[in-house]
């Protein structure tokens, strides 16, 4: 959204009676009156960013807060009921919007224990991180069962719900591409109103198929080509973090990345690609002491803190993170992360918009070296390949 700037570059009443000549003719001027020195209009800035501002949620402050929405609404349909309990993230950059970048809306979601939600279906994808409680959700006929710090992923469109199994609160952090679906004209979503109509035609609630053994092929190169088994990680994946914290250990003597330690990327087992259209996920392990150099690029990151703890300096702010602790590094701000502790390896998941970028041609990265110098500077190169 780039909003017509303010009248104060406007000097004479001339060009103040021509704006609004303009503007009763849905017009605007791409031009300004200031004096001087070039300055670009707000549709030709300079650097390749927006308005979304680098932020924290820290787990310790939000918990209880979640929580207490418990009280106050239930999930279902009707009355106090609603089909999903959720608390948006917004960014203080984008103004009043649901959105914690331009790309991508993220909620805290709190399921209660024996509560399970009505199902619906959308264009918009999305992951589910687990902070922490057990449940399940169901996708087209799948079942998955998760763990705290496992991602779930959900594609385009099929029907899905959710549950807890267990006796404490579920808590989980969902994030999709709502905004930029949005943005696009693209985002359209059904619900399941059977409850409410007790008409079979508004009963969509997905089947409980199985529990898919999924981790059978996710690991291996075959493919099952019968039955229900026909599935891929389109429309439906499970990152386990038990196996992705065995994976980034058994790295851990990998020279890595200079910028992002050891870094490993869920991909869409199928393509070997990111593992949504518009949606890359990332795990990765800073290991004990460890510091990256700084870099930026075209691409929008939500970070999640899985386990031990970091710092991260995003342009001239920093934050130290731990478990369950959001953060957001916008685009094209120069950052770097850093593991303080001298035992613990540092873990976090991110979420980001890079494949989309990298789909567009507009893939860029700069990195730094010690000294600050910039040592490379490139436009889509490998990106364009992995994604
Ligand atoms: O739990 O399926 O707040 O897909 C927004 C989108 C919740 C969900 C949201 C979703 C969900
Ligand atoms: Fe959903």
């Amino acid at each position: 959204m780039i909003k017509i700037e303010e009248l104060n570059h406007f000097k004479t009443d001339e060009q103040k009676k021509y704006h609004q000549k303009l503007r009763g003719l849905n017009l605007a001027e791409g031009y300004s009156y200031d004096e001087g020195e070039l300055k670009p209009r707000p549709y030709w800035p300079t650097e390749p960013v927006n308005n979304v501002e680098p932020c924290l949620w820290q787990w310790s402050d939000l918990h209880d807060v979640i929580c207490e929405s418990g009280r106050l609404v239930g999930v279902g349909h009707g009355g106090l009921k609603y089909d999903r309990r959720v608390i948006a993230l917004t960014n203080p950059g984008l103004e009043d919007q649901y959105a914690i970048t331009s790309s991508f809306f993220a909620d805290f979601q709190l399921i209660q224990p024996g509560e399970s939600t009505p199902s619906h279906r959308h264009t918009p994808c999305a992951s589910r991180f687990i902070f922490e409680g057990s449940g399940w959700t169901i996708v087209g006929d799948e079942r998955v069962d998760f763990q705290p710090k496992d991602i779930v992923f959900t594609g385009q469109n099929p029907w899905h719900n959710h549950g807890n199994s267990g006796k404490d609160d579920l808590l989980f952090l969902d994030i999709l591409d709502i905004p930029l679906m949005q943005y696009l004209g693209i985002s359209k979503w059904e619900f399941d109103y059977w409850s409410i109509t007790g008409s079979k035609e508004d009963h969509h609630t997905p089947h409980q198929a199985n529990n898919f053994p999924n981790e059978l092929y996710t690991k291996s190169h075959l493919r099952p080509r019968f039955g229900s088994w026909k599935r891929n990680s389109t429309n439906f994946a499970h990152l386990r973090w038990e196996e992705a914290r065995q994976t980034l250990m058994a790295m851990e003597q990998e020279k890595g990345s200079l910028y992002d330690g050891i870094l490993l990327e869920f991909t869409n087992t199928e393509t070997g690609g990111s593992i949504g259209p518009t949606m890359s996920i990332f795990t990765q392990m800073l290991r004990p002491g460890e510091k990256t150099l700084s870099h930026r690029h075209t691409s929008q990151t939500i970070y999640i803190g899985v386990e031990g703890s970091g710092k991260i300096f995003i342009g001239d702010k920093e934050y130290d993170w731990k478990p369950n602790d959001v953060f957001v590094v916008p685009s094209w701000v120069w950052h770097h992360h850093e593991n303080h502790s001298s035992k613990s390896p540092a873990f976090m998941h991110s979420i980001s918009d890079a494949t989309l970028t990298a789909k567009l041609n507009m893939y860029r990265e700069q990195q730094k070296d010690i000294e600050g110098q910039i040592v490379d500077s490139f436009w889509q190169s490998e990106y364009l390949r992995n994604f």
